[in-house]
């Protein structure tokens, strides 16, 4: 088809290609397929039937499914008022007020991103969260805010999961009007890996409180003040949302040793954060380091110190953080990231349920209905057993986080990255080099994306037999991945103390680091003219409509948006597929049933499966609505 593409493309008839054509003509990788929905799915189907998800390594054969069990709310009774009812009636300083003023606490619920981010390498369908989402506003309105949005999901649903990214927040935004929506935002690099230009971050921000955001959790990876500011700004002055910015827990205050990241450093940094203008301050512990007692003389200094409400985050990888959140809430915290109770533990946030039982006749207790909670929690339950190809494979929580300091939502991804580079049986290797570099970068934050930087060296001297010691006595003579050298340069902003300095001139070599915001080496986008470009480019097809929020997409992830889009012209919209055919097609004789649209629903059976042809084509048979469909699938075996 590209090729095709080529011999059609006007400058080419023209004879006018020069050596820039492919280059600068994006409008070369979209690949028409005028069919009709039905046929694309089936396309999808068989594709799936023949040639497996790709995204799928291992499929268990004798793996059997329990139909998850829907907990049964009133679809008629109207939603009761909840915490966006609260933020649309007061604005976002009074809710803050209001907020700092609760006796009980409160709670976030992740299930929905970071939860299976850390469990499930962000796999979780819309699909799942749909099926309950209405019914749990209407169970739970108590509920402080649903993790909805955000961190990796924004390029997960793209990469893998054939989804728009930006359609998910608005169904979930929907299904849950009462509720506040949360997101979690990196900062200068969005939902990305890099720095982006300002009036794009600035656009971001707009449109997600534009299509369901009211939390904007904001943090920067090495918690540099320049990179946080900009963005709570934005919230402030392009959304009548929270600015929740964050202080990102690494090490240990309780350390004597630890002179860089102690008490005060923490202090400082939140006092910086609230005269910025947040509303909530967050506490993101990404990797579960802050330990019980350490959390109550963190969260009682931040009280004392600090005006605005404290937002507490953590993941139980060590599988003692339901402890921290005991010491955080005597210390006074207001708001803290829980789980449903099968989506929790492990690298995942410490477990909803089991919490509020902790809490029952407490004076900080919410109203909470355990019994509904608990039967959601079934439903994640039996929901994830769908994902398994995704698991991490940690049975139990692991003391060595407080040496390694691998964040909970890299720690399922470092596995698969792991096994694709042949490394399997060399994880713990990888885990305590991953200790190792921290050390050699001088102790920096990590988190998305400074902690993919460490991932990124830890594996490379793995991978390649190197240790520290000869990173540090002939590292003029390697070469370094590239998200190393692009870290020394300052591409991601200044860690806290600044780079070693030995160190980064052994990684750089001859270039130049610079110390001042990346964005500034950025210039603005010209919004109008790359958006018209960029409709002239994606706005043909009716089946696809094209947006300004998909704009913002190619803008943040180009290659991985072109390539959804080719998928979503091939396949057609595969939001509504049943989870388990998605990653694992259909069983013979298998009859599923799948809504295109509302009201609009297609019966589909996998009749049968041929042969491959002489050009490796097979024929797979199906029949929709009763009538019988065959779709040739190339054989990639
Ligand atoms: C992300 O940025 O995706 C994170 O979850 C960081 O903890
Ligand atoms: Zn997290």
């Amino acid at each position: 088809p590209f090729l095709d593409n080529i011999l059609k493309h006007e400058t080419f008839r023209q004879g006018k290609v020069t050596v820039n054509f492919i280059k600068s003509n994006p409008d070369l990788f979209i690949f028409k397929a005028p069919k009709n929905r039905a046929t694309k799915l089936i396309t999808y189907l068989g594709d799936i039937v023949v040639n497996g998800n790709s995204d799928v390594k291992k499929i268990d054969h004798s793996k059997s499914f329990v139909k998850p069990k829907i907990p049964k709310f009133d679809s008629n009774i109207e939603y009761p008022q909840g915490t966006k009812d609260l933020l649309t009636k007061l604005g976002p300083e009074k809710f803050s007020e209001w907020l700092k003023n609760e006796k009980k606490v409160h709670f976030t619920d992740t299930t929905m991103r970071d939860a299976h981010q850390s469990l499930l390498a962000t796999r979780m369908r819309t699909y799942d969260m749909l099926k309950v989402a209405e019914g749990y506003a209407k169970n739970h309105p108590n509920i402080f805010s649903m993790e909805v949005w955000g961190g990796a999901t924004f390029d997960v649903c793209l990469r893998f999961l054939q989804e728009n990214p930006w359609e998910r927040l608005r169904m979930l935004r929907k299904a849950m009007p009462n509720l506040l929506l949360q997101m979690l935002i990196r900062g200068s690099n969005g939902v990305g890996y890099k720095a982006y230009s300002d009036n794009i971050i600035g656009e971001f921000v707009e449109q997600s409180w534009e299509n369901g955001v009211d939390i904007f959790r904001i943090f920067d990876s090495l918690n540099w003040m320049k990179s946080l500011a900009p963005c709570i700004e934005h919230v402030r002055t392009r959304t009548e949302g929270l600015a929740e910015g964050s202080i990102c827990y690494t090490n240990d205050i309780l350390n004597p040793e630890n002179t860089k990241y102690n008490l005060k450093y923490y202090i400082d940094l939140a006092k910086e954060i609230e005269s910025a203008g947040a509303h909530i301050l967050g506490v993101k512990d990404m990797a579960g380091l802050l330990k019980p007692y350490a959390a109550y003389e963190l969260i009682s200094a931040l009280k004392s110190e600090i005006n605005i409400p404290i937002h507490l985050h953590t993941h139980d990888t060590s599988s003692i953080q339901s402890a921290t959140y005991l010491k955080a809430i005597e210390a006074g915290v207001d708001v803290i990231d829980v789980a449903l109770g099968g989506m929790s533990g492990l690298t995942s946030q410490p477990n909803f349920n089991s919490i509020v039982e902790m809490l029952k006749f407490q004076d900080r207790a919410s109203s909470i209905n355990i019994d509904s909670l608990n039967e959601y929690s079934n439903y994640w339950e039996s929901v994830r057993e769908y994902y398994y190809p995704f698991e991490s494979g940690l049975k139990s929580g692991s003391g060595e986080v407080f040496k390694h300091e691998i964040p909970g939502g890299q720690y399922s991804n470092l596995k698969p990255q792991a096994q694709a580079l042949g490394l399997e049986d060399r994880f713990h290797e990888i885990t305590k080099m991953y200790g190792e570099v921290n050390k050699l970068f001088g102790d920096i934050v990590k988190v998305t994306p400074s902690s993919k930087v460490v991932g990124d060296m830890a594996q490379y001297l793995v991978s390649n037999n190197l240790t520290i010691q000869d990173v540090i006595e002939r590292g003029d003579s390697i070469s370094f991945p590239q998200s190393v050298v692009d870290l020394f340069k300052g591409e991601l902003g200044q860690p806290v103390g600044g780079f070693p300095e030995k160190l980064q001139k052994l990684i750089l070599k001859d270039q130049k680091p610079y110390t001042d915001r990346p964005n500034a080496h950025i210039p603005p986008l010209d919004i109008d003219a790359e958006y018209k470009a960029f409709k002239k480019i994606f706005e043909y097809d009716l089946s696809r409509k094209i947006d300004f929020t998909d704009f913002l997409s190619y803008q943040l992830y180009p290659k991985v948006f072109t390539d959804a889009f080719n998928k979503h012209l091939k396949y057609d919209n595969l939001m509504n597929l049943p989870t388990k055919n998605f990653f694992y097609g259909m069983e013979l004789g298998e009859e599923i049933i799948v809504e295109l649209d509302k009201g609009k629903t297609l019966l589909i059976t996998l009749e049968s499966i041929g042969k491959a042809n002489d050009e490796g084509f097979v024929t797979v048979y199906f029949k929709v609505n009763g009538q019988g469909r065959i779709v040739k699938i190339k054989d990639h075996s």
